[in-house]
């Protein structure tokens, strides 16, 4: 339990110097967002037990259920507004995917700047744990959150499948045409008054998620699930140009497009879309 043990004392006292220096879930989402929206980046609230209430024991985050947590994802303007800029801009390393590089560069940097002294605990999408789970369940977190209807085979009545379907999150306005990226953990800071809101179901009938389940499962790289919903903006040419090169020749890619300097470290690995 997180308040029993030697530490407890403390941890309440440090909650309470939380609640007066007045980082709540409001404020939190508040300067995150005013920090990150402008480079194509969407943050939401929740708490930590509205995750761990759906996941068995060895997949739950190790905080108390009313700890906050903010889910980032990434909106179509991202790349124009954050990967471009960055790869501008920015010092880049070799061996690592440079759409994860860019997002770690934005969202870490807006951790510093806006809760400084803050103790953050940020997870990446990409992020692995030793025995090869994820570090946290995107597409469960955003539903939690309110922030994008996570469709599952259990959300399909009768399903016609009898293969494993991967499910899919769809954005109220951007469809399929978003990425989630992060979750941060603010420990020792409750959010216990933060109402949980329920993830708009824009995609309500079993035919319509019949179709969103196989154009996602059988022909993800048609682009076609992401279109379930009329979005209101998608990836821009370029973006889709980039994403359809396969990894390791994306840096080619940029250079032929004139927006490496430098010559290509060795391929990346990862994927990113
Ligand atoms: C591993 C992985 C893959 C693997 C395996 C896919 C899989 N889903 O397992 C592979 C390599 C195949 C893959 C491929 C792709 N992926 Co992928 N992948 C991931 C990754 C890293 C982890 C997913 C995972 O392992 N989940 C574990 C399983 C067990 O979780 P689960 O099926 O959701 O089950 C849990 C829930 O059901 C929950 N639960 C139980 N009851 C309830 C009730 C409710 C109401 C809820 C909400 C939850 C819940 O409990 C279960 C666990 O016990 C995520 C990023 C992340 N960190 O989450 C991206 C992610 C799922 N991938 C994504 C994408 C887009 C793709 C691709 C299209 C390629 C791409 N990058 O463009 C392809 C398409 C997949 C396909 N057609 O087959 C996106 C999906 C975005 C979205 N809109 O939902 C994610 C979220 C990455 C991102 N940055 O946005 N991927």
């Amino acid at each position: 339990m997180e308040h029993s043990g030697p530490h407890g004392a403390l941890r309440l006292r440090f909650e309470g110097v939380m609640a007066e220096a007045g980082l709540d879930a409001g404020s939190a989402e508040r300067a995150l967002s005013a920090a990150l929206s402008p480079r194509g980046f969407e943050v939401y609230p929740l708490q930590v037990g509205w995750y761990n209430a759906l996941l068995a024991p060895a997949l739950r985050l190790a905080h108390s259920d009313e700890t906050l947590a903010l889910v980032v994802l990434s909106t179509p303007t991202m790349f124009e507004n954050a990967f471009l800029p960055f790869l501008q801009n920015e010092r880049r390393s070799g061996n690592c995917d440079l759409i994860d590089q860019c997002v770690a560069h934005y969202i870490s940097g807006a951790v510093a700047q806006c809760f400084p002294g803050q103790q953050v605990e940020i997870s990446y999408d990409y992020e692995m744990l030793p025995n090869r789970r994820p570090r946290f369940l995107a597409q469960t977190a955003a539903h939690v959150a309110g922030a994008t209807y996570y469709y599952q085979l259990s959300d399909v009545p009768d399903p016609p499948w009898d293969r494993k379907m991967f499910g899919v999150c769809i954005h109220p306005q951007f469809g399929g045409w978003f990425a989630i990226r992060a979750l941060l953990v603010f420990p020792g800071v409750g959010a216990q008054e933060l109402p949980q809101r329920a993830p708009p179901d824009c995609v309500p009938s079993r035919e319509q998620r019949v179709e969103l389940l196989e154009s996602f499962n059988l022909r993800w790289r048609d682009w076609s699930y992401r279109d379930i919903v009329s979005p209101t903006q998608r990836y821009s040419p370029r973006q889709m140009d980039y994403f359809s090169t396969p990894p390791a020749q994306r840096l080619a890619l940029l250079q032929e497009w004139g927006l490496l300097d430098q010559a290509p470290p060795p391929p990346a690995t990862e994927d990113g879309q």
